[in-house]
């Protein structure tokens, strides 16, 4: 068997996908169209993480009812079964919708309606992260944290996305702090040769107390801190497809190396719809960057089922 064939057939578990960066640009121009409402189409070209945000939040405008998040969701879960993804985590951005008026409740009852479809038809199983702007304030998380709350048992944790430049984990210590009281689990983003990335990671580990870490690969630079992703079992998602287009490259020689170091690091898609690549494309970028053998792209979905925040029962049918 060819890899790709390998690589296309293997069950996957996909942990770092953003709901709203799965919106295909045919879908974003049906959803514009029937909710009249002018959205700037993506261009593309993005070459930075500020460059891709710019682009990235307003065409989220195009979703307003609750049917439009079920759609968006719904797509990219026929997407997942297509590929063989049998557990996702899926993020979403309550503030990029409630901040223009769309009620919370609109916003995951429609994620929610397709999530329940997707296991009875497609054999999809998916969970939520709330994920918050980290270019907001900690009040405005705090708010939407309790917004939340009367959910609970439709999210399983929370997560902390957008624009990193001089929004450190510490500014969120307090949401976190009640996040976890409330029985979220918790993960970060710390994105790639960030200033400050060391000691976001750093921070997010130590202080904070995270589960995992999104992105967060500029731990290499960092031994002391790689032992302690190691001895806690945290996990890393990466998104090489996605790192190719916000930073300098798609970071695989790091990934690859932080992975045969014994990190449970996983590949996921990130915003497939903006950087053109589903988990398999991801996957198979990275093996082809890095030379991953077949064991290690094995070993990358035994790491995503390991840190997956999967009930018990779950993660056994699925080992
Ligand atoms: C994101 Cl690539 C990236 N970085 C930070 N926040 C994000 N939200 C969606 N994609
Ligand atoms: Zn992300």
């Amino acid at each position: 068997m060819d890899l790709d064939a390998f690589v296309a057939g293997m069950p996957k578990t996909e942990l770092h996908v953003h709901l709203e960066g799965t919106l295909e640009r045919d879908l974003l121009l049906r959803l514009a169209a029937r909710n009249g409402v002018d959205v700037p189409i993506p261009e593309g070209g993005f070459t930075d993480l500020t460059s891709f945000l710019a682009q990235y939040y307003p065409a989220m405008r195009a979703l307003v009812t609750e049917d439009d998040f079920f759609e968006l969701a719904w797509a990219y879960l026929e997407k997942a079964a297509s590929q063989h993804v049998v557990h996702a985590e899926l993020f979403f951005d309550p503030q990029a919708h409630t901040g223009r008026g769309v009620p919370f409740p609109t916003v995951l009852g429609g994620y929610r309606r397709a999530i329940l479809r997707a296991e009875r038809e497609l054999g999809v199983h998916a969970d939520l992260i709330l994920c918050f702007l980290r270019d907001l304030t900690a009040e405005h998380a705090m708010s939407t944290l309790m917004e939340a709350l009367p959910f609970k048992a439709w999210i399983v944790g929370v997560g902390l996305d957008s624009d990193e430049r001089g929004n450190p984990p510490a500014k969120f210590a307090d949401v976190f702090a009640r996040a976890r009281a409330e029985g979220f689990q918790l993960t970060m983003h710390c994105d790639i040769d960030q200033p400050g990335s060391i000691e976001h990671i750093r921070s997010a580990l130590l202080d904070i107390g995270v589960d995992r870490i999104d992105h967060g690969t500029n731990v290499v630079e960092d031994p002391a801190l790689v032992a302690v992703l190691r001895e806690r079992g945290v996990g890393l998602t990466c998104c090489p497809i996605s790192n190719g287009f916000v930073t300098d490259d798609m970071k695989a020689q790091e990934i690859a190396a932080l992975l045969r170091s014994g990190v449970k690091v996983t590949v996921a898609s990130d915003d497939p719809a903006y950087f053109g690549g589903y988990v398999t494309e991801n996957l198979l970028a990275l093996a082809a960057a890095a030379d991953l053998t077949r064991d290690e792209l094995v070993q990358l979905q035994r790491n995503a089922l390991e840190i997956a925040w999967l009930a018990p029962f779950r993660r056994d049918a699925l080992l």
